[in-house]
């Protein structure tokens, strides 16, 4: 990309095929930089649901951590001398725990006050503060596990401390092996302990090329629609982050809707199974729930009539929208109308007035557990090297971006190459291709349709299915197969016959 590009920074990332991105310097006006976890303490109230997890155990699903209710005055004070007694953080050493009190939308916690604090204007959206944000306050050591999200793209507005951010594009979904255990409405898991892969386990693992960006108070991170991520705080860190609807979220809904009908019974089935047959852990994140076939055929029927009417939609611009999400059940609406906001070209205002820097760079040279290796270093004295060198590089005028690339330590320099136009849609297109070959090379059969299936395939099916002892298994390799997203994709191809 240029130097001094004369395009916004909406105008950048509404274009297609946007590399993640880290943006400089265009949040220091926002009174949300002054934050900290004292000041937030005032202005949010009651208490809070946390996960703690042990240090020694990163990767640990959400259903498998502790939950505990806190106000954030017990947050600030745990591990000082000043922490209460009634605190139930007091049960866990903060050297040995961590604890997120994570994805928070701000209207739902925080005073008004504040709320006016985060201003995602000079990204190009006027109407956009902390109402349409959502807040993530952790200690050093907490992680959201891999995962993409449904809708929409993220910007991520980094407060306090410093976090990192492993990303891997949707082309690689193939090598990241997802799951919809646990089950969250609008997040795809990946079975991936990406810090600490098994790759026996995982074997295509090895082909995800991942792009680590540490991310410093003061910057914000643009996340492309669909992309991967793995994030920890490198230190007790906030952030703030807003979701902007696409018009492909139409789409999204309707696989997301595929997706509970499917998975619904079978979460079910596995209540009925007794408890040697199954882990302690639940299949279901906190927050979720299982609806009955009836709402979820009805979810499914509203998304398909969005999807189809969308160009109504758009022109009515939600009417439609909010009239039919008017009559289904009240945590049905909160969750269709949580991200209900339409995103096109036109309704972007550009608010931003300084022309941003743009930057080519590289973040480093990652190994395949996303670390630095320092060893590429003298490559190229020209660029920086990674985004922690960017951070040193504090002699630029105004706002600044960078785009954020990756690179990986084994590849022949070739390889590196070529890597680096990974952004055109050539690249792009020869990634999904490769990844239709790969599974379909793979003999995975549930890509195909059900009617040309040959016993033989089915046979095959049920010897991998009898191999299994455990029923609790069984079922978690149906949900995987069942819910994988092209399989919901060719559902829906189906559906829309
Ligand atoms: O900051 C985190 O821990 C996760 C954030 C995230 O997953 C998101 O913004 O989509």
């Amino acid at each position: 990309m240029e130097r001094n590009s004369s395009r916004s920074v909406a105008d950048l990332i509404m274009s297609p095929n946007c590399p993640p991105l880290v943006l400089h310097g265009l949040i220091d006006h926002w009174n949300a930089r002054r934050w900290n976890i004292e000041l937030l303490s005032h202005q949010v109230k009651g208490k809070l649901s946390c996960k703690l997890s042990p240090k020694t155990h990163q990767n640990l699903w959400e259903t498998q951590c502790i939950h505990e209710f806190i106000s954030l005055e017990e947050f600030a004070a745990w591990g000082k001398s000043n922490e209460e007694k009634s605190s139930p953080l007091n049960k866990y050493k903060s050297e040995d725990f961590s604890c997120y009190v994570d994805y928070k939308y701000m209207k739902d916690i925080a005073s008004d006050k504040i709320l006016k604090d985060v201003d995602w204007g000079v990204f190009g959206f006027p109407d956009r503060d902390g109402k349409e944000s959502t807040i993530w306050i952790g200690s050093e050591g907490c992680y959201t596990n891999c995962h993409y999200d449904m809708y929409g793209f993220n910007l991520v507005a980094q407060i306090q401390g410093r976090k990192q951010w492993i990303l891997f594009p949707p082309w690689e979904t193939s090598y990241l092996y997802p799951t919809r255990i646990p089950y969250e409405e609008s997040s795809v898991f990946s079975e991936v302990n990406v810090k600490n892969p098994e790759l026996q386990q995982h074997p295509q693992f090895q082909k995800a090329r991942p792009y680590t960006v540490i991310l410093e108070p003061g910057q914000v991170l643009y996340v492309p629609r669909h992309w991967w991520h793995f994030v920890e705080s490198l230190e007790d860190s906030i952030s703030v982050n807003t979701w902007i609807e696409m018009t492909e979220d139409f789409e999204s809904r309707v696989s997301e809707a595929v997706t509970r009908c499917l998975i619904s019974p079978l979460v079910g089935a596995r209540d009925e199974l007794s408890d040697e047959e199954t882990e302690s852990d639940s299949w279901i994140n906190p927050g979720e729930e299982i609806l009955s076939p009836d709402a979820n055929l009805q979810l499914l029927q509203l998304a398909i009539s969005l999807r189809r009417h969308k160009t109504e939609e758009q022109k009515s611009s939600r009417k439609m929208f909010c009239e039919a999400v008017k009559n289904l059940p009240i945590r049905d609406q909160n969750r269709l109308m949580k991200r209900k906001r339409k995103h096109s070209h036109e309704d972007v205002g550009n608010e931003y007035r300084k022309e941003p820097k743009v930057l080519s760079m590289e973040t480093g040279v990652v190994n395949k557990h996303g670390k630095k290796d320092n060893s590429r270093e003298e490559d190229s004295e020209e660029q920086f090297k990674s985004s922690r060198d960017l951070q040193c590089k504090t002699d630029m005028d105004g706002p600044y971006i960078v785009v954020v690339q990756s690179e990986v330590k084994d590849e022949s320099d070739d390889n590196l190459k070529s890597d680096k136009k990974s952004f055109t849609s050539d690249k792009r297109k020869e990634c999904e291709q490769s990844m239709e070959s790969d599974s379909s090379s793979k003999g995975d059969k549930n890509l195909e349709r059900t009617d040309s299936r040959s016993t033989q395939d089915i046979s095959q099916t049920s010897s991998v299915l009898e191999a299994s002892e455990n029923r609790s298994e069984l079922l978690r390799k149906l949900v995987k197969s069942v819910t994988h997203p092209n399989v919901i994709q060719e559902i829906i191809k189906e559906l829309h016959h």
